[in-house]
């Protein structure tokens, strides 16, 4: 019997489509898969044989990564959706975010939409070529408000891959069409951000399930979400429910919070003693860096103000 090896593309009750190769088969589990729920997952790579009534799956490899919400596994980047306006950013709440995607160690590439509302703000005047990735300064940039710059400039000195974009003009959509063509990609950003135009001003008949819809199903009598990989015409594969609606920070302690965070991360191992929180010791390297502008100030003091939010869940643990 010939052990064939796919991907699973979506997970309904004991029933999984797996892509393998240009085909997608139907599939049940053999049976010491199905004692126990979620032991495939949307993202799963799995073996599969072919059985007289169709195929079944035999094996689910291990998994670099998985989420809860979506029930996902193999993820290869979560693509965090932030509009510039309409609804305005919140900094502390997207880091809040980003903390939760650093906390499933996934990578993060980040997406301002909604350039069309804010492009011609700046000090110039004019629209620049907004929508390339971001590697050495920001193309576009100087034509944003500069309170716009600020933030998403904070973020590049953060290393986060950084797209501006439209997704009512096209603006940016092609470069970040190239960075989703390969592996499978989770969306993930607050309500309104444009997570669900966006999808489908990249590939007009994708259809992303919104946020609001899978709350309301979250809700209902049957809590399992059918988490669906779409395939993109270019490669990739985009999972058609976003992830990280919470925004809790993730269960660390406080000389721990930094690892999450690039920039911290990045400069710490400059500090003069380990376990230094980058508050008030001497011979921080992360304080210098902020001195340097090497780390915006202001996700400074989010980080600051977050780590403190740490500190007091210990405190209150212990009380
Ligand atoms: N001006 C502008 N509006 C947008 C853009 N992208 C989305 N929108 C609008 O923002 C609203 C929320 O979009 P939606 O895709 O539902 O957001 P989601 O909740 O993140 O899925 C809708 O009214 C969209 O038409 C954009 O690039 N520019
Ligand atoms: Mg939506
Ligand atoms: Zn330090």
């Amino acid at each position: 019997m010939t052990t064939m090896r796919g991907t699973v593309v979506k997970a309904q009750t004991n029933l999984y489509e797996v892509r393998v190769g240009d085909e997608v088969l139907l599939c049940a589990l053999r049976g010491r898969l199905r004692r126990e729920a979620g032991t495939v997952l949307t993202g799963d790579e799995v073996e599969v044989t072919r059985t007289q009534g169709g195929a079944v799956i035999e094996r689910v490899l291990p998994r670099r990564n998985q989420l809860v919400r979506p029930p996902i596994a193999n993820v290869d980047r979560v693509l965090v959706v932030q509009s510039l306006a309409a609804p305005d950013p919140v900094p502390i709440l997207l880091d809040r975010l980003l903390l939760q995607a650093e906390a499933h160690g996934l990578p993060v590439v980040l997406c301002f939409n909604k350039v069309d509302l804010v492009a011609g703000r700046g000090r110039d005047g004019a629209a620049g070529a907004v929508g390339e990735a971001v590697e050495e300064g920001i193309p576009g940039v100087e034509a944003l408000p500069a309170e716009t710059r600020r933030l998403v400039e904070g973020y590049r000195l953060a290393g986060y891959p950084i797209y501006l974009v439209s997704a009512r003009t096209g603006q940016g959509l092609e470069a970040l069409r190239q960075e989703l063509r390969a592996g499978v990609t989770v969306l993930a950003g607050p309500s309104g951000a444009g997570k669900s135009t966006l999808l489908n001003a990249i590939q007009p008949g994708l259809r992303l399930q919104t946020g609001e819809i899978s709350r309301k199903l979250g809700r209902g009598r049957h809590t399992t979400r059918h988490v669906q990989l779409l395939a993109l015409e270019g490669g990739g594969w985009v999972a058609d429910t976003p992830g990280f609606s919470r925004l809790d920070l993730p269960d660390v302690e406080p000389e721990e919070l930094g690892d999450l965070w690039p920039e911290v991360r990045q400069h710490a191992p400059g500090c003069r003693f380990r376990g230094c929180l980058h508050r008030s010791e001497p011979g921080c390297a992360v304080r210098a860096a902020v001195d340097e502008g090497l780390i915006a100030d202001w996700r400074y003091q989010n980080y600051l103000v977050l780590l403190g939010e740490v500190e007091r869940r210990l405190e209150e643990r212990y009380r």
